[in-house]
């Protein structure tokens, strides 16, 4: 493996500051009466009771001042807009797939890749289930079936390549249901549930040529690809002299379309996209749109937004880019590791996991660990964070219990390109202090619980015992 020393001269923001959006500070009582009106549920916090905001690095990124020149460009036409023209050349260009259909965001592409492929019945393999992916194989009538490596789900494990899929697994699943019951393996760059951890190019391969013997397309989750790549330049001896555009490409090439919330990598506010290569798929896709999204020259978009996206995924796929985010999250996770607390190793691009289960051992997992630990670091410093753990993964829809997945995590997750070092610094001090106190954190009964994706909505109250 190959990490490179964090050389700080090579990891400064590759930009410099035109515009800032003040701060605003709140004092201890503000914080317990937002929590309390937010049912301990960080996702109900009105942002402006919130200081640093990490809630999430979806959406949240700064614009560059081209990004915004694009906006000015923005050509508002119901059908054929230019922009969307602009888009379709850059994303054939980086990403190589053929076809492009925009959609408002990531989750409009897994509706229409979901509702054409997955027949009731259907499994579904990937490398770990993401909440929305998830959940729209399964309104399509599949299930899904984690075929991630086991040490994807150990939050301790240093295993590099954590988002690897197990081969014997997907084979399993396959000989036992056979290949036309599996209408493709969902591929997601950097696994956002396990951590942003990434797939190598040498497991890729290996269910290139699997899949391909048995007929099953390989359907991309995209988002966080262009980390990914980063991750497999620093850690695959063949790719450490490719460029992180050139590895995406590679990837790329490896599978037959893809999902994309462009509101992560590819530095805008709103956006995402369905792509593919296939004639006949392109086809349902574009026709499939105009019932959930918009034209099939916009999606739900507006111009503006499209071009926008066509100059962020220029800007992202750059090695200045990239080692600048990526070095900023390993910074805040070294810190806060170097104090003895527990996060998931190694370090992924998007976010520190820290681990709730080892946190806050006193808790079962049924009274909500990682909700608690949100709330109780919102409580000390103004931080918001999110619960990836019990809540996030839902009931088995069998059984109608808690699913306790394996890993519980409270996820620190860091917009690109609006924060500072000195942010990072203040994270990791909450932290630190919510740690030394992790005796006093009590567990959360949930009162109030929707239907679908609860842990938007959920509401919670602090148990009493
Ligand atoms: C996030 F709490 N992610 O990480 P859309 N695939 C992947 C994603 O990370 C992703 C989508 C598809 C979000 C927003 C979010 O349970 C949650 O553009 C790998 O959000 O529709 C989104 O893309 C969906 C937060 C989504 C959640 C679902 O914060």
């Amino acid at each position: 493996m190959n990490i490179p020393s964090q050389n700080k001269r090579v990891w400064a923001e590759p930009y410099k500051i035109k515009m800032v959006e003040l701060l605003k500070m709140t004092t201890r009582e503000e914080r317990e009466a937002a929590i309390r009106e937010a049912g301990y549920n960080t996702f109900l916090i009105r942002s402006r009771d919130v200081y640093i905001d990490l809630l999430t690095d979806s959406g949240t990124a700064a614009m560059s001042d081209r990004q915004w020149a694009g906006m000015m460009l923005g050509d508002e036409a119901y059908a054929g807009s230019e922009n969307f023209y602009n888009l379709e050349a850059v994303v054939r260009e980086y990403y190589g797939y053929e076809h492009l259909v925009p959609t408002h965001q990531g989750r409009g592409a897994e509706n229409l890749l979901s509702r054409i492929l997955i027949k009731a019945g259907d499994q579904i393999p990937g490398n770990m289930y993401f909440t929305t992916t998830r959940l729209h194989q399964e309104l399509a009538g599949g299930t899904f079936v984690d075929v991630i490596v086991d040490e994807a789900h150990d939050p301790t494990s240093s295993f590099p390549f954590k988002g690897n899929v197990d081969m014997g697994k997907l084979d399993q699943l396959v000989q036992s249901v056979g290949a036309d019951r599996v209408p493709y393996v969902s591929l997601e760059g950097n696994v956002n549930m396990a951590g942003g951890q990434p797939f190598s190019m040498a497991n890729l391969r290996e269910l290139h040529q699997y899949c391909r013997k048995h007929g099953i397309p390989i359907m991309l989750d995209a988002t966080r690809t262009l980390e990914n790549a980063w991750f497999i330049r620093e850690r695959e001896d063949a790719y450490a002299h490719m460029s992180v555009r050139e590895i995406l490409r590679e990837i790329c090439d490896l599978t037959d379309g893809c999902t994309m919330s462009a509101k992560k990598d590819a530095l805008v506010n709103i956006g995402g996209f369905f792509a593919c290569n296939d004639d006949e798929l392109f086809k349902k896709a574009q026709n499939l749109v105009v019932v959930y999204e918009g034209l099939h020259t916009y999606g739900g978009l507006a111009g503006r937004d499209m071009e926008a996206m066509a100059q962020g995924i220029r800007e992202a796929a750059t090695e200045e880019h990239q080692q600048a985010r990526i070095g900023q999250v390993r910074y805040l996770g070294e810190n806060i590791a170097a104090a003895g607390i527990p996060i998931v190793t190694p370090i992924g691009s998007h976010a520190i996991f820290l681990d709730a289960k080892r946190f806050l051992p006193h808790l079962d997992q049924d009274e909500y660990p990682a909700q608690a630990l949100a709330a109780e670091l919102y409580l000390e410093s103004g931080i918001r964070s999110m619960e990836r753990g019990n809540v996030s993964a839902g009931r088995d829809p069998e059984t109608g219990k808690n699913r306790r997945p394996a890993l519980e995590l409270v996820r620190l997750t860091i917009p690109r390109r609006v924060y500072t070092q000195a942010h990072m610094d203040v994270v990791a001090q909450s932290v630190i202090d919510v740690y030394q106190r992790r005796n006093e954190v009590r567990g959360l009964t949930m009162v109030d619980e929707p239907e679908y994706l609860r842990f938007f909505q959920a509401r919670f109250e602090p148990m009493t015992h």
